[in-house]
Parts: C-alpha cells; sequence; structure tokens
C-alpha cells in the first residue's frame, strides 16, 4: 500500500522479516532474549534495563543508534510514529527515507513529576488547537489552506493530509505484518 501510494519509498514488499524482528521479536543483543526464545514472536514491550539512560536522547531512538530509546522500551520524547514508518519504509534494510508525521516534539513541554505529559489541548475551543481549527473552518465551508507548521507558512510542502494518509497507510501496514508475524508463531 505504501509503495501504491507513493512510489518513491520503494519499500521492499518480500521477506520483511525486518519489521518482525523490530516490533515483535526485539532488537538481538539489545532487547531480544537470547538464543530461541529471540525467535518467537510476542506482543511485548521489551526493554534491556542493562542499558543506561541517554544524556542526549535521539526522537528516532535505536534507529538513529540512540540505544536506550525506542524499541528498546519507549520514552516519552521518542517518535515512534516516525520510527515505525521508517522501519514499513525498509530502513532495516538499508532503504532510508525520511518519513515522519511532521510532527517532531511535543508543543508543549512535559511536566516535571507524574504524570510527566502535559494535559490534552481542548478539543472544543476553536482558539486552543490545530484539530479545532481543522473542524472550525470545516464547519464554515472555508477555502482557506491550513498549514500544519503555522497559520502564516505555506512553503509548498506536504499537505496534512497527505501525512496522515501515509501514516494511516504505515500503520494498517504493521497490523498486516503483525497478524503475519503472529500467525508464524502459532503456526
Ligand atoms: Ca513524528
Amino acid at each position: 500500500m505504501l509503495n501504491v501510494l507513493f512510489p518513491d519509498v520503494q519499500a521492499p514488499e518480500k521477506n520483511r522479516t525486518d519489521i518482525v524482528q523490530a516490533v515483535l521479536q526485539g532488537i538481538p543483543d539489545l532487547n531480544a532474549f537470547p538464543g530461541e526464545a529471540g525467535k518467537t514472536a510476542t506482543d511485548t514491550i521489551k526493554i534491556n534495563l542493562g542499558t543506561p539512560p541517554s544524556s542526549s536522547p535521539n526522537r528516532l531512538g535505536v534507529l538513529a543508534d540512540d540505544t536506550a530509546g525506542y524499541p528498546n522500551g519507549r520514552r516519552l520524547t521518542d517518535d515512534v510514529v516516525d520510527i515505525d514508518l521508517q522501519v514499513v519504509a525498509g530502513a532495516l534494510k538499508g532503504n532510508m527515507v525520511p518519513l515522519g508525521d511532521g510532527v517532531d516534539q511535543n508543543d508543549v513541554p512535559f511536566l516535571t513529576e507524574f504524570p510527566y505529559l502535559a494535559a490534552p489541548g481542548p478539543g472544543a475551543n476553536p482558539d486552543a488547537g490545530y484539530g479545532s481549527k481543522l473542524k472550525a473552518l470545516a464547519e464554515v465551508g472555508s477555502d482557506n489552506p491550513v498549514s500544519v507548521a503555522g497559520e502564516d507558512e505555506d512553503d509548498g510542502a506536504t499537505s496534512p493530509a497527505v501525512w496522515i494518509l501515509l501514516g494511516v497507510g504505515a500503520l494498517a501496514l504493521i497490523g498486516v505484518a503483525y497478524a503475519v508475524g503472529r500467525r508464524a508463531a502459532t503456526a
């Protein structure tokens, strides 16, 4: 589906054991069980507690050689959408494509105490969240284009709808790979 919608991505279409390994088996010598147990595909978050925290976390985690990050556990700053999109595109097979959802970090800071996540934006206030602005524009039938980066920016970049479509398609692919992996594990 990814290649049909975006031929330039050129994601590998066969032998995607790399996705099964990254998502269900774990990374060898990092967060996978050693030996035969590491071959079993399991739907769990895998974390190697022997890996010290990174002093300069990279949002792309293990994909950017930051072994303290996703999929070796999952930090709040890990950009799991971008990571998964890039893995589906074949990053572990050498097909490095800078896919992403256009959001690299929170728009508000994390809290300094539990639950650490900032409060969600108010969804019903047209003046508050981006989603609310989209809804408000749709309701009045406005033809004004809406930019992800900001209201006054329009640099001809890929539209939000394309990014959303790309994300949905890639996540669907992950789901298929997931189901295949589980079926293979139980066969
Ligand atoms: Ca992202």
